[in-house]
């Protein structure tokens, strides 16, 4: 299923075949967390900037909506029209960082709806079915995600419990999958790896969950407090420990230094809301930084976002028009500004890849690196 077609020092460069369709690697899933892209981006949108797959959340659709209801719609492909990969979170993540009062036991989570207060009980098995009802390529193993700052004994009991849950998650799925009415029987799980930044509990729950010889891997826990460095130094020990020829996902990162840094240590997939985000805020990347449109100096400027820039909004429209749009409060200018955004990270990946098909990556990380700087100096 994955291809490791090539490597560069720890960077990989991957391609994922699923059925619907292959991803290459390394690559940038565009986040669509209730199944629309925040900024009144389409799936139509995503095709014309070059997304390889869109992620949504298992806790969210399950709360509003409901994955019953999308099952029976055919599942979320058909739903929102959307024929390449889906990746679904577990609702594990955000039930520790959404959900009210939550109480976690060792069948699961209770948890009040962030939605309408109502009392929800999730846990290993639900996730599965919730994600099988979704009918999303790859489904995420149930998990908790400690605070950064967690202490190490609290830390281990967690980790050894979402262990348990990843055994669980994984007879259920194969249960799920076998069942006639299923929406995608071919449904991928990957497993999670935690351990706060305890190097030695990452390590070892790296080694225990490869053996599930699941067909791809996540490290999450991370991008939640800790410095870059810590993360970096997390990644560095622990990657290693996870199979060279399976995927692997770092969840929720992050800023194009992070995922340049991460796939010079084996990363395969990243997704985050900071392009989205950012966009509806005004702020724009380019290769030199990021730039703030809400700024006076982009009154008159009759150039578009970035220079060069191929994405639909810089091939049409300029930096005045854009901060027009966004001073006018205007829906079009955070819808400029986050497909703007979303297309420079696909490409960015784009870039990544050639890279290292070159055998060139750590001089083109060094660049990029040092061209990201530009505006912060
Ligand atoms: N677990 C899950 N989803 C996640 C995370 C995690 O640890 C993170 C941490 N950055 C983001 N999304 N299930
Ligand atoms: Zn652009």
């Amino acid at each position: 299923m994955y291809r490791l077609l090539k490597t560069d020092g720890r960077a990989k460069r991957g391609e994922l075949q699923t059925v619907h369709g292959t991803i290459q690697t390394p690559v940038f899933m565009n986040v669509g967390t209730v199944a629309a892209i925040k900024g009144a981006v389409s799936t139509m949108d995503l095709k014309e900037i070059g997304t390889q797959v869109e992620l949504s959340n298992t806790y969210h659709l399950h709360v509003r909506t409901g994955d019953k209801l999308i099952k029976e719609m055919g599942g979320l492909h058909k739903f929102m029209n959307w024929d390449r990969p889906i990746l679904t979170d577990s609702g594990g993540f955000q039930v520790f960082s959404l959900a009210g009062l939550r109480k976690i036991k060792e069948e699961g989570v209770t948890f009040q709806s962030h939605i309408d207060g109502r009392k929800i009980f999730m846990g290993p098995e639900e996730s599965m079915q919730i994600q099988s009802n979704l009918g999303s390529t790859i489904a995420m193993a149930f998990d908790e995600c400690a605070p950064a700052k967690a202490e190490r004994d609290y830390v281990e009991k967690s980790v050894a419990r979402t262990t348990r849950w990843l055994a669980r998650c994984k007879k259920e799925m194969q249960r799920l999958n076998s069942l006639p009415d299923t929406v995608n029987p071919n449904q991928l799980l990957f497993g999670i790896n935690q351990g706060a930044v305890y190097a030695d509990i990452r390590i070892d729950h790296a080694k225990r969950i490869s053996e599930l010889d699941l067909p791809g891997y996540a490290v999450g826990g991370l991008a939640v407090g800790e410095t870059h460095e810590e993360m970096y130094h997390v990644l560095d020990e622990t990657v290693p420990y996870l199979p060279q020829d399976k995927p692997t996902y770092l969840m929720g990162v992050g800023t194009p230094a992070n995922i340049l840094e991460a796939v010079d240590r084996g990363i395969d997939f990243f997704d985050c809301v900071y392009p989205s985000r950012n966009g509806r805020h005004g702020h724009v990347y380019t290769k030199f930084g990021k730039i703030n449109l809400f700024n006076a100096q982009y009154e008159k400027d009759d150039r578009p976002i970035e220079e060069g820039c191929q994405c639909p909004v810089c091939k049409n429209y300029t930096r005045a028009y854009v901060r027009h749009l966004l001073k006018a409060k205007e829906m079009l200018g955070m819808r400029f500004c986050v497909l703007h955004n979303l297309y420079f990270y696909n490409h960015l990946m784009e870039d990544i890849r050639g890279a290292i098909e070159e055998g060139r990556y750590s001089a083109f990380k060094k660049e990029r690196l040092e061209m990201l700087k530009t505006y912060d100096k």
